[in-house]
């Protein structure tokens, strides 16, 4: 039998010795979990005795509560007649987000990528903007991440008969209608009400597969139930420091039906974004406790706030175990050098994304692109032949043109992720904006590929491309126009009580 529990009972546990709180009309006793909570208790206690919906939605998955508090916290149901409710204010802030959102350009008008990201700065709450745009330290990777393509020109033929052109590729065993993925990117419901599901449904329908992120907004099960028949996902992994977990969670999107497993190995500790830390002071009390000598992470930030569950931990050494618990392809996400790329082959992985981050991890660590390089260089050396059946090479970081594709292409990698664009392509424009993105990508195929004079991928070739100022990280580089007018530069911190 369900309880049914008056939302004046519920009042009256709002204290940190009894805390309950109602999320989706559930009653749960956290107070035991009060310290647990990745994001401090500080935020919790703020809704104890009330409904804490709207508050958890945007950064959880709907199952977190239930999977982390025992059954005997779940108390019951709140009898809805019984709440008063809580009538939010509408701030100014949302009175101007939603105008925005009224005032966007329409689809239409959107011609390329980063079309999308200059209206997701104007409609984004300014939380969700520093969140999703934000980069480690000085922002110098992120900014290289997209100087590393124009360092790379293109040498294309002609006279080939390129009327009829193919993009199309297998990734990992997978057909893709394009050889780009969708990246893993987190807290999807910050930019959209619908979160991930966006970008599953958009995927379903243009044959772009999906690497469902650990930290993602929605569920993993609500994800895989969104998906159209045999749409094929890969996973990304955040390793937990307690693997039982981990394993579960591995198994069950193998039986789910998951294609590939990404495990993250450049996060043992999350990098310093500083314009998502500065977030905490804006708009809460949050920065008198950090003067106050408290736990500072709890505080600085979305991404802090739920980033200590990671496991610094993890070496060489977990990767026999991630083979036996999966038969899933492994895939090891944030290589950096040639050394460590080696190191992933010995170890009998099925593949490596050479990758910062998006520049969010260790500030000036160098290009997926130029990494690249160093890579196959190193492979040919040992006598790997590339491509090699057993082993693919990905990167990601940057990626705005299909040309960016194609040069990485020509450069020995099998296929390319992509993040941000599509997350701002759903902030803001929903499932129909993932759908423009892919319909753009397909447009700049079918152009570059042309002019290039390939009619396949495996005719993209290294001589297709000069690399040779790639290394060279201060010579002249073109400005980027488009990048520089959605780049938001770092706001000065604001002084208290100024
Ligand atoms: C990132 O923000 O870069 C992520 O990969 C997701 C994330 C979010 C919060 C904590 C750790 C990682």
């Amino acid at each position: 039998m369900v309880q049914i529990l008056s939302g004046q009972t519920i009042q009256e546990h709002a204290s940190r010795n009894s805390c309950w709180i109602i999320v989706h009309g559930k009653v749960y006793d956290v107070t035991d979990f009060l310290d647990e909570h990745p994001g401090g208790s500080k935020i919790i206690l703020k809704y104890a005795g009330k409904d804490a919906t709207e508050a958890y939605e945007p950064i959880h998955p709907p199952d977190a509560i239930t999977t982390h508090l025992p059954v005997e916290k779940h108390l019951g149901v709140v009898d809805p007649e019984t709440v008063v409710k809580v009538v939010k204010e509408v701030t100014e802030e949302e009175r101007r987000r939603q105008a925005l959102i009224d005032a966007r350009p329409p689809l239409a008008e959107v011609l390329n990528l980063h079309d999308f990201e200059a209206v997701a700065k104007a409609v984004l709450t300014d939380k969700a903007w520093a969140y999703y745009s934000s980069a480690s330290d000085d922002e110098i990777t992120i900014r290289e991440n997209r100087l590393a393509y124009q360092r790379v020109w293109f040498r294309p033929r002609i006279l080939r008969d390129v009327s009829k052109v193919d993009w199309s590729t297998t990734i990992l065993g997978q057909n893709s209608s394009l050889p780009v993925y969708i990246s893993a990117t987190a807290l999807g419901k910050l930019g959209h009400p619908d979160g991930e599901l966006n970008l599953t449904r958009a995927a379903g329908k243009h044959g772009v597969i999906q690497m469902i992120a650990t930290l993602a907004s929605c569920s993993f099960d609500e994800i895989m139930d969104a998906a159209a028949p045999n749409q094929p996902f890969f996973l990304q992994l955040y390793v937990n420091g307690d693997r039982e977990i981990t394993r579960r969670y591995v198994q069950h999107a193998e039986k789910r039906g998951v294609k590939a497993l990404f495990i993250t190995v450049d996060a043992p500790q999350l990098g310093r974004r500083e314009k998502d830390m500065r977030m905490k002071f804006v708009g809460d009390d949050a920065g008198a406790e950090v003067q106050r000598g408290q736990d500072v992470k709890k505080n600085e930030g979305v991404a802090r706030a739920i980033s200590s569950f990671i496991d610094p931990t993890l070496s060489w050494k977990d990767i026999p175990w991630f083979k036996s618990i999966t038969k899933m392809p492994i895939v090891l996400k944030g290589v950096a050098t040639a050394e460590d790329a080696l190191m992933a082959y010995d170890a009998g992985v099925q593949g490596i994304v050479l990758s910062n981050h998006g520049g969010r991890q260790l500030d000036t660590a160098r290009s997926g692109l130029e990494v690249l390089v160093e890579v196959t260089t190193a492979f040919r050396a040992r006598g790997v032949r590339l491509p090699s059946p057993t082993f693919d090479i990905f990167i990601d970081g940057g990626v705005r043109r299909a040309s960016d594709v194609l040069k990485a292409i020509a450069l020995g990698a099998s296929a390319v992720g992509v993040g941000r664009p599509f997350l701002y392509a759903f902030s803001a424009y929903g499932q129909e904006g993932v759908e423009k993105a892919i319909q753009i990508f397909r447009d700049e195929f079918e152009m570059n590929m042309r002019l290039l004079g390939a009619r396949t991928l495996e005719e993209i070739v290294p001589e297709m491309v000069d690399a040779s100022a790639l290394r060279s990280h201060y010579g002249l580089a073109p400005d980027d126009k488009l990048f520089a007018s959605a780049y938001q530069p770092l706001a000065l911190a604001q002084f208290k009580n100024a």
